[in-house]
């Protein structure tokens, strides 16, 4: 088999090179000279640099166009909109830049093709010039980034006192969403305290998490118009919260919380009809990949009308619940101690 494929390749390079030697051959009986050859040569390629680019950039332009429709559709939170405008005019920028560079690359490639009556100009150096191409792209540069971290900053900071508080709880590889319920603090956790009736190793000595409510299914909600203080743990390797369409995503780090701000301003019910799909749905997914199951992880959000997600949540069990026997408190005693000692 090894044999054959290189003969083949030697067979070829055999092939193509009696072919040029033809090629030439044609030429010379043809009165053309080596030079004459050569610009034919030049010029053929030039033509082609200018269709490669003609093609390339209307197929650019089709890409875009066709493929639009798996576009994210209009963001749902108040940041998102500002994330997206953001977006748009990156893409701005980056497209007629990369329009101008394309054009300018292929053309000059054509108009500057190898010409023996042409003499090189000799251009030592533009001071003017070189201003212009350093300050305005510091300018528009700076402008990006400046509005990107501005927006960034609002999203991140966490002393909002007005966001109602939830902890999106990470691990291989589901997710777990944990309401702080009417006093809007999360009870203390540790990792020391994690076992299977309390997969969040919440500390149940802590007042706080008396009136915490976890879900127990794979689905969370959140009210629309209220502004969300969502915290993000992980119990075992970095993964990421993603709500693509909350234009929201935050690394979730095991040891360390991260944290992010937003509100919700589409619930599923208008979503579905700004989409025209009553299939649709909101989803949470992990944007790390966290392991062989990764793929599978993902929760479904429902954006309920603020009264509607109030009634959801009263039915949702306190994270508490079924966990206040004699059994477990012992079996909780052992890692309080081992964490006083930390
Ligand atoms: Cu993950």
């Amino acid at each position: 088999m090894n044999f054959i494929l290189i003969l083949t390749i030697g067979l070829s390079v055999f092939v193509m090179w009696r072919l040029m030697n033809i090629v030439q051959l044609t030429s010379r009986l043809s009165g053309e000279n080596e030079e004459e050859e050569q610009n034919r040569d030049n010029k053929v390629n030039g033509i082609l640099l200018m269709a490669f680019m003609v093609i390339g950039l209307l197929l650019v332009v089709y890409m875009t166009v066709r493929y639009s429709e798996f576009m994210l559709p209009k963001a749902a939170t108040e940041h998102g909109e500002e994330t997206d405008l953001l977006l748009w005019w990156n893409f701005g920028v980056i497209g007629i830049v990369f329009f101008i560079t394309q054009i300018a690359l292929f053309y000059f490639g054509y108009k500057y093709r190898f010409n023996k009556s042409r003499r090189a100009f000799f251009y030592h150096e533009n001071h003017k010039l070189e201003i212009w191409w350093t300050v305005i792209p510091t300018i528009v540069l700076a402008a990006l980034i400046v509005t990107g971290l501005n927006s960034w900053n609002k999203m991140t900071q966490s002393d909002h006192d007005d966001g109602m508080k939830i902890q999106v709880y990470s691990y291989q590889f589901a997710f777990i969403a944990r309401y702080a319920g009417p006093d809007n603090v999360l009870g203390k956790s540790s990792y020391l305290l994690i076992s299977d009736t309390n997969p969040l190793g919440i500390d149940y000595d802590d007042p706080a998490a008396a009136d915490d409510i976890m879900t127990r299914g794979n689905e969370m909600r959140l009210p629309v118009g209220i502004p969300i203080d969502m915290d993000c743990n992980s119990r075992d390797v970095i993964h990421s919260v993603y709500f693509p369409h909350l234009r929201t995503q935050m690394n979730a780090v095991p040891g360390m919380t991260t944290n992010f701000y937003f509100k919700p301003t589409i619930t599923t019910a208008e979503m579905r009809e700004i989409e025209q799909d009553e299939n649709f749905d909101y989803v949470l997914l992990c944007n790390k990949v966290c392991g062989v199951a990764h793929y599978t992880m993902n929760m479904k959000l429902v954006i309920d009308e603020p009264d509607d997600f109030r009634t959801w949540l009263k039915e949702q069990k306190p994270v508490m619940d079924g966990v206040e026997t004699a059994e477990n408190s012992e079996e909780e005693s052992e890692p309080d101690e081992q964490m006083a000692a930390m």
